[in-house]
């Protein structure tokens, strides 16, 4: 899915996915990655850290995620590391506020990749359309165990503002259950990323396409 300039992917409407090796019930993460592509996705984010894999495994990881992604026509964003999406040719990087600055990732990856940024408040959110960000996460709606060393929830209050006021497309994160969707949706998330509710998923194919449909049955 491209921009109308024809280069720059648009953040898709639906179930934006995330990988987590610790918690796919000892699956690969390639075989989580096909698996959700079965279902339907539409993109996929590679979130490993070192020390649990190695910058080499990663970019083994990415190599076959990047040909699969490609394949499937599903967007692919590497988080953290703008070194391993530039030799995979990644659609785009998402970082955190402790990771890169987004006008140093701009610098590496360049205009036309999709440079995402985790924000928790307002001023985050300024901050994120003067760097340049495509898009920003949002979150954490609620409490999660995924993330080490998160912020507390924001609820909310924060993500209202962010669907009223800004201009930047956003993805709501953070604990987030199938049993949330309703409400997250009534508050304007039209892009949803889940963690555990997917990797940890017995069926990850049918628990992709019931997730992203309901998403994408609320706007489409
Ligand atoms: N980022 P789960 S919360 C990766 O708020 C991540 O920026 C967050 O995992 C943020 O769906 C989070 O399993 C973890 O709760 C989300």
């Amino acid at each position: 899915m491209t921009s109308p300039s024809g280069k720059k992917p648009v953040l898709p409407v639906g179930l934006y996915g995330i990988t987590a090796d610790a918690f796919s019930l000892g699956r690969s993460t390639v075989e989580v990655v096909r698996a959700m592509i079965d279902g339907g996705i539409r993109i996929i984010q590679y979130r490993e850290k070192r020390p649990d894999k190695s910058f080499a495994q990663m970019l083994e990881d990415c190599r076959a995620i990047r040909s699969l992604t490609r394949e499937a026509g599903v967007l692919f964003i590497v988080n953290d590391y703008p070194d391993i999406a530039r030799l995979v040719d990644a659609d785009g990087v998402h970082v955190g506020q402790d990771d890169f600055p987004v006008e140093d990732v701009r610098r590496l990856v360049g205009p036309d990749k999709l440079i995402g940024l985790s924000t928790h408040d307002p001023a985050h959110e300024r901050a994120a359309r003067e760097s340049g960000a495509d898009y920003i996460g949002v979150g954490p709606i609620f409490s999660t165990q995924t993330k080490a060393d998160v912020v507390d929830p924001v609820g909310f209050p924060y993500m209202d503002l962010v669907a009223n006021t800004s201009p930047l497309p956003f993805v709501a994160i953070g604990g987030i259950k199938t049993h949330h969707l309703p409400e997250v949706l009534a508050h304007g998330a039209k892009t949803v990323a889940m963690v555990t509710e997917i990797v940890g998923s017995s069926d990850i194919s049918e628990t992709v396409r019931r997730i992203d449909g309901m998403i994408r049955r609320w706007y489409e």
